[in-house]
């Protein structure tokens, strides 16, 4: 958004008017540190230490409404990497009349705990670290307090350390030692994060600065924060020279052998006077069909004063702008941190280029034209997911995205292992291969993960399923990728006469059925065996050596041959059996053996087979269970597994055993049934959908009530996971309720899922799918390309973040939190699915 150049008049008025307002902390009720520009919450938002983004917990600092600050803990190292120990915090205590935020740490591993005591002192907040017992001597040099900033908002800004002035750097080019590993502190689980190739030394980084007074930004009042500390040397790191999803640290060791307050800091955020958020004006990039509503959501900060109209503007062939319409701005209310109102501009529909003015703010400029939404899902179809093909060479014209990676192929994880991307290998094989013995045949098909490089079958499975789905209900003939399997080779934008959505399934196919056929059943997944090559960024061939370990080798040795070596870098299956996953695969392979036939017969044939047998033992399986495990797997996948198989073979079995778990699902969770529902509908007699009629006007009135539930109108997510692809589903079963039933489902409600996708949600107005959206799709995601702050066409990005209390996020210049930002192959093609129903819908 462009910022017109405000007039002096009311520069002076929101001077004044601010100047009557103080700018101490308070303790809110939401329980955090605020003030009008500042945010500071402490431990509202924890460390897991498991699986979710370490870089969203400890005391952090909402600064001009950007979250530019976080970790703030007492941490083991410089510059805390993902898997590195973080502290359990055990318990927080706020006290309002005090304003005081009081909790204790703990370090299980090394029995340590602390005490993190964080008061509101005039514009800033005292933090102070307290012992009751001195610090265990393994931690003496390890153990401080951390805060850490987001380079991106910092880097090519000043900083001064007492005096001394500095600027941030752009790229690392820091100064590191190496210490013995003997010094390093213990890692998550016992993880090793990197590959020292034998020396027997990790990195630790320098420090930039060290001093008494630190002064981030004098130059940008948005990001300046002062902090000093008497009582300790106040450190700066940049922790990207670990990881490149590093930030700048400020640290702080603790003393040896003290207890009591052993460390105070002061941190005093800059808040401007008069500073009110710019509106975020939420509308389609994508644009608009001439006969659509169209409704801008315009989200305010509460201190903001809604204005009464806002305007259309209409840039003519001469390049200028003339207002041609002009509306009532109509208030919905407050949702979280900001108030909303909206913009109902349905009114114009003449095609042509237009912008949107409310007050002195004005948007990019967005098309009304009949032919937009015709190609949004082209990128996702044409460059993503042929990029995230495994096990092949992806090349698009001078640029090649990655060699094959996986030569080396698969191993047998060894029984009883856990592993960082949570699965675990039980206490046996389950299949006829020893512990690290090679399973040949793996290395064929299947599609990356998402920003990492593992096969997840089980997303592999729903996969296949929703590539089957598109091509069995859109037929998309859409040819623009050479894919050849005996070259191993993938060619974007060179047509070869087959439809790539065949392609596609054959692609997912040709791994799930090489993983049935040669384990005997479903792998969990195929997965890195050591961390230290899990977080690779870079080609997806370099990942391992592409030489089958060779245990007879030394560490890293190559064998005289030039065939085998001693890395232990090769992929590991996981491969406890899990009878509910086979019954998944049963039914997608049902579903792929129908769209294969007559394009790859073999594999059709193939796929049918480890359908019948898997359903065949799954099934038995499941009944010698106890009782408790059975009722895990009777959920929806059984469901829709019976759909599958009633589909494919037609048996009257599958279809009462669909029905028996349908019903009562209905009852229990309509929202998410309705659309396995709605997919027996072309398969059932008239009186079913009669039956499923009153669900469907319940829907609607779900529909009706999110309405009232956020100013959006679609169903937002408050996980660690942002919630685009509940956002997506929502969309394809009001495409397919409206086809299905149109006298209660209209079709208006789908341009609530497009809208929001393409840039009317929270925190900003930019599209969530990677170069979708005219004007300003989002620049940055985390991709396999996120050290390089780019894309991947077509990616679609988890969306807006919800960190508790009360802030929505989605950074557009860091990709690397992947809570936000990355995409993955199962979230990506369920939007082909939204993507092609809606496109049919509008036709
Ligand atoms: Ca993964
Ligand atoms: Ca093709
Ligand atoms: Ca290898």
């Amino acid at each position: 958004m462009k910022r017109l150049k405000s007039s002096p008049f009311i520069v002076l008025l929101l001077a004044t008017f601010n100047y009557a307002s103080g700018q101490d902390l308070i303790l809110n009720d939401l329980e955090y540190f605020e003030t009008q520009g500042v945010n500071i919450l402490v431990y509202n938002n924890l460390f897991t230490g498991g699986f979710n983004d370490e870089k969203n917990a400890g005391i952090e600092l909402i600064h001009h409404g950007v979250r530019t600050s976080q970790g703030g803990a007492v941490r083991l190292s410089n510059t805390p990497e993902q898997w590195d120990l973080v502290p359990e915090i055990s318990n927080r205590t706020v006290n309002k009349t005090a304003k005081t935020i009081e909790s204790d740490l703990r370090y299980a591993d090394y029995d340590f705990d602390s005490r993190v005591v964080v008061t509101a002192k005039g514009k800033g907040i005292e933090i102070s670290v307290y012992l009751d017992k001195p610090l265990p001597k393994v931690l003496e040099g390890s153990a401080g307090f951390n805060l850490e900033f987001l380079p991106s908002q910092y880097w090519g800004k000043t900083y001064l350390m007492d005096g001394r002035y500095n600027r941030f750097p752009r790229y690392v080019v820091g100064n590191t030692i190496t210490r013995p590993d003997s010094e390093k502190p213990k890692q998550f689980k016992g993880y090793v994060t990197s590959d020292n190739r034998g020396t027997g030394r990790f990195i630790d980084p320098l420090p930039l600065e060290t001093g008494h007074t630190f002064l981030l930004a004098p130059d940008e009042p948005e990001r300046l924060v002062k902090i000093t500390s008497h009582d300790a040397d106040l450190m700066l790191f940049d922790g990207r020279v670990l990881a490149q999803n590093g930030w700048f640290v400020v640290r702080s060791l603790l003393p040896a052998g003290k207890t009591g307050k052993v460390l105070t800091w002061t941190v005093e955020p800059n808040a401007i006077k008069g500073w009110v958020r710019e509106p975020n004006i939420g509308f389609s990039q994508v644009g608009y069909i001439p006969s659509q509503p169209k409704v801008a959501v315009i989200e305010l900060d509460k201190k903001d004063k809604p204005l009464e109209k806002a305007w259309i503007f209409k840039i003519g062939e001469d390049g200028n702008a003339s207002g041609v319409f002009s509306g009532n701005i109509v208030p919905w209310g407050d949702y979280y941190k900001y108030h909303y109102v909206k913009f109902d501009f349905s009114a114009v529909n003449t095609p042509g280029i237009y912008y949107i003015q409310y007050g002195d703010v004005k948007t990019n400029n967005f098309l009304i034209e009949s032919s937009v939404y015709d190609k949004i899902t082209d990128a996702t179809s044409d460059i993503w997911i042929p990029i995230h093909m495994n096990h092949m060479f992806v090349n698009e014209a001078y640029r090649v995205w990655h060699g094959e990676p996986f030569k080396d192929g698969y191993l047998q994880a060894p029984p009883n292992t856990d592993h960082f991307d949570i699965h675990s290998q039980g206490p046996t094989t389950d299949t006829k291969y020893k512990a690290m013995e090679l399973i040949p045949g793996l290395n064929i098909g299947g599609f990356f993960d998402a920003g990492d490089f593992d096969i997840e079958t089980g997303a592999n499975i729903g996969v296949v399923q929703n590539f089957v789905h598109t091509w069995e209900y859109f037929k998309p003939l859409r040819d623009q990728i050479f894919v050849d399997q005996k070259q191993r080779y993938v060619d974007l934008h060179r047509p070869d006469g087959t439809p790539d959505m065949l392609q596609f399934i054959e692609h997912g196919t040709l791994n799930l059925v090489a993983q049935a056929e040669i384990i005997g059943h479903m792998a969990q997944t195929l997965s890195n065996a050591v961390l230290d090559n899990y977080h690779h960024l870079g080609d997806a061939a370099s990942i391992t050596d592409g030489l089958p370990y060779n245990p007879n080798l030394g560490p890293y040795e190559i064998a005289p041959d030039g065939r085998s070596s001693g890395v232990k870098d090769d992929m590991w299956a996981f491969t406890s059996r899990n009878p509910g996953l086979d019954l998944r695969a049963a039914t997608m392979f049902a579903a792929a053996s129908r769209a294969l036939k007559g394009y790859n017969d073999d594999l059709s044939v193939r796929a049918l087979q480890q359908s019948k047998r898997l359903m065949k033992e799954a099934t038995e399986l499941l009944a010698n269970q106890p009782e408790d495990n059975r009722n895990r797997w009777a959920g929806s996948a059984n469901m829709a597994t019976n759909l599958q198989l009633y589909i494919s073979t037609g048996e009257k079995q599958y279809i009462d055993a669909f029905q028996e778990l349908l019903w009562p699902a209905l009852d229990r969770n309509l929202s998410i049934t309705i659309s396995t529902a709605m997919d027996a509908i072309p398969h059932m007699d008239a009186s079913y959908k009669e039956k499923l009629r009153p669900y469907v006007v319940k829907y609607k009135e779900y529909i009706d009530g999110l309405e009232k539930d956020n100013p959006y109108g679609v169903p937002i997510g408050l996980g660690n996971w942002a919630g685009n692809g509940a956002v997506v589903s929502f969309g394809t079963t009001i495409c397919f309720a409206n086809k299905h039933f149109p006298d209660i489902i209209d079709a208006s409600h789908a341009f609530k899922i497009t809208n929001w996708l393409f840039g009317c949600h929270p925190y900003h107005n930019y599209s969530f799918v990677a170069t979708v959206g005219a004007a300003r799709p989002k620049a940055v995601f985390y991709g396999n390309n996120r050290a390089d702050f780019s894309f991947i066409p077509g990616n679609v990005a988890p969306g807006v973040l919800f960190r508790k209390p009360d802030h929505f996020e989605n950074y557009d210049d860091w990709p690397f939190l992947w809570g936000q930002n990355e995409g993955t192959i199962a979230g990506n093609t369920s939007y082909l699915i939204f993507g092609s129903a809606f496109k049919n819908l509008m036709e």
